[in-house]
């Protein structure tokens, strides 16, 4: 069938499981084909072919609420719901969003990125669903990696508290992006290895009802065997104590398990919890193949051979340069303890686990955990280097607040992905952080201008041992600068004059300094002299150069990729007003205050004004008003 007719799922409704079979490897086909040419989610949407189909032929969506968690799997619920005529714009600017879109379609009835929402979510509308008296199903599916993530397990606690009728549906695959860890995920391997737990429950239920049901010490007796039982032959036991029914393990690629066990889930009263296998990109051998975690979302790739078509870059990705130089340093630094909540490979801490298996920590999906461990391990003298994204270390804002900053821990946070991060979009662009940890009492907050100063502030990190330290990082390949041979501490809180000038100062950082040297050099042509200065501590800022800068009279432009509210901008006019430069001219450029779609970061700093032909139109706006004041 040619998947891009479809309107919506409603034609699934009377299809045969043999067509149901065909319709699954014609959107595989499709996904493989569209996929190779566009990047995206490949393995986790070619392990969801069947599920998806089945939960969109048992239940009415968008009535019935289908809420995917984490949401990279949705892509055949995408094309279920009338998307797959805009595949050819997958992750592109102004494009089909890679996540669930609840402006794209009514079907997307819940918005994630961030993993672990949906069981919550998933309560609200069950609650609400319950006050307003209709009777739509309510089926949240989440991932064996998203349920490690906290907030799925206190949501587990609250709807099993509660009895709500929720049907989860628990994907599992064995894989978060790389391959899941914890004691959860133990428990699930005993599941997926014990059987059908249906048939255990209805056989051990024959069993106990032939046990006599008499009072005193042969009752008590009864319960006891009833109880050791259970254990032993039962683990679905698990959730079963967490109020849930669980149903499975049922054969995600199998439409007869799928469609029995969707169908009895929707008879039963209270939550359910339908544990299904998947196998993480079926159908493709590359992607079926991945023991760690390359197909879980790739760029374009050649079909036939599987290798990437994305040249490769000589210059060291940031991650790996940081990583590395940690682990250089952890040699004979033992106090380097490394943490990573499920990203060991997008972090590059691989090499580092291989090295010293005994001090890293992948924790899953959790982010909270990771840095309150990261502070308990510190205030044992040891020295954590936790790698964290951006967008993921806003989960953890209390723990750097509460545990790390005010108990003034030397916690090392390597800041991935700060700045815009491209075709995942607005969930995961790393732009807040600098505005939640500024204001944050005891922490040093720092930003490479080029790997070689994103190594000396490695080391810089490693030995500076008066409390938390942060080194936030772009995605991607640094510059491809030569890095010295030996590595130096960059004293806290300098900034750097990378050109002098006379007309305005331009403070800015990291990967925004190219585009302020690059106007630089075109204004000179016009005769503006501009001096830019590498604000490479964020915090704290250097006072001594500000002072300077402000007695001297030079107008001020600041330049960051991070939102202007509460930003780098934002603490240089505080630093203005606090001291007295009422009269300063200052202006900022940076990101506005609304969420950033999904595009190439080109695209993005385009369509928001980060670009250095911005900046030279900025700077022309700012010398008159200089000019005028003289
Ligand atoms: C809060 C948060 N931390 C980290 C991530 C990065 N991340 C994206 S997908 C993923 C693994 C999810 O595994 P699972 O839920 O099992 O889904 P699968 O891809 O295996 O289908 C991770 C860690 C995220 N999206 N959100």
């Amino acid at each position: 069938m040619d998947v891009t007719t479809i309107k919506n799922p409603r034609f699934l409704k009377s299809m045969s499981t043999k067509e149901l079979i065909q319709l699954s490897a014609d959107i595989r086909q499709f996904l493989i084909e569209k996929l190779s040419k566009t990047g995206g989610h490949i393995g986790p949407n070619l392990g969801v072919v069947e599920l998806t189909i089945a939960l969109h032929k048992v239940f009415d969506s968008p009535k019935d609420k289908l809420l995917w968690d984490v949401g990279h799997q949705s892509y055949v619920h995408k094309i279920l719901t009338g998307r797959a005529c805009e595949f050819d714009t997958l992750r592109q600017y102004k494009g089909l969003c890679g996540f669930p879109k609840r402006s794209e379609s009514e079907h997307d009835v819940w918005e994630t990125g961030h993993s672990s929402t949906s069981l919550s979510a998933a309560m609200g509308m069950a609650i609400a669903r319950d006050l307003k008296g209709t009777n739509e199903y309510i089926v949240p599916i989440i991932g064996d990696g998203a349920l490690t993530g906290g907030m799925a397990l206190e949501a587990l606690n609250h709807i099993g508290h509660e009895k709500k009728d929720i049907i989860v549906v628990l994907n599992d695959n064995e894989m978060s992006i790389a391959p899941n860890v914890g004691a959860l995920h133990n428990v699930l391997g005993r599941l997926r290895t014990a059987g059908k737990y249906q048939w255990v429950k209805d056989e051990l239920e024959l069993l106990l009802k032939k046990i006599p049901a008499v009072g005193g010490k042969l009752a008590a007796t009864a319960e006891r065997i009833k109880d050791s039982l259970k254990y032993l032959l039962v683990s679905g036991v698990f959730f079963e104590e967490l109020g849930f029914t669980y149903l499975g393990p049922v054969d995600g690629h199998d439409f007869d398990d799928l469609f029995e066990n969707l169908h009895y889930a929707k008879k039963i009263k209270g939550p359910v919890l339908l544990h299904v296998i998947t196998k993480k990109g079926k159908g493709y051998r590359p992607a079926e193949n991945d023991k760690v975690g390359t197909w879980h979302g790739t760029g374009p790739y050649k079909i036939e051979t599987g290798d990437f078509l994305k040249p490769v870059d000589t210059a060291p990705s940031w991650s790996e340069l940081i990583s590395e130089t940690v682990r250089k340093l952890a040699r004979t630094d033992k106090r380097i303890v490394s943490i990573t909540p499920a990203m060991p490979v997008g972090s590059k801490l691989e090499g580092f686990a291989s090295e010293f298996p005994d001090r890293m920590y992948d924790v899953g999906i959790a982010e909270q955990h990771a840095t309150t461990l990261a502070a308990g391990l510190a205030t044992q003298g040891m020295k954590p280097f936790l790698a964290i994204y951006s967008t993921f270390l806003q989960r953890a804002y209390d723990q750097v607040v509460h545990d790390v900053c005010r108990q003034n821990l030397n916690v090392f946070f390597a800041i991935d992905r700060a700045g815009l991060v491209g075709a995942d979009g607005e969930t995961h662009q790393g732009v807040f952080d600098i505005a939640f940890l500024r204001h944050v009492p005891n922490i040093v907050l720092m930003m490479p201008k080029d790997e070689n100063e994103g190594q000396h502030m490695v080391y810089t990190a490693i030995q500076y041992d008066d409390g938390p330290i942060a080194l936030r990082f772009p995605r991607g390949n640094g510059l491809g600068v030569k890095l010295d041979e030996e590595l130096k501490q960059i004293p806290i809180g300098t900034w750097e004059v990378l050109r002098d000038g006379r007309d305005i100062a331009v403070l800015t950082f990291g990967t925004t300094i190219p585009m302020a040297l690059e106007a630089a050099e075109k204004l000179a042509k016009d005769n503006i002299s501009v001096k830019v200065i590498n604000a490479r501590f964020i915090k704290p800022m250097d006072e001594a150069m500000l002072h300077e800068l402000f007695r001297s009279n030079i107008p001020i432009l600041t330049i960051e990729e991070a939102v202007l509210q509460g930003g780098f901008g934002s603490a240089v006019l505080e630093f203005a007003h606090d001291h007295g430069y009422h009269q300063a001219i200052i202006d900022r450029m940076g990101i506005p205050d609304r969420f950033i779609e999904h595009g190439s970061v080109k695209e993005l700093l385009k369509e928001i004004g980060l670009t250095t032909a911005h900046v030279v139109e900025r700077v022309k706006t700012i010398i008159p008003r200089k000019q005028k004041r003289a």
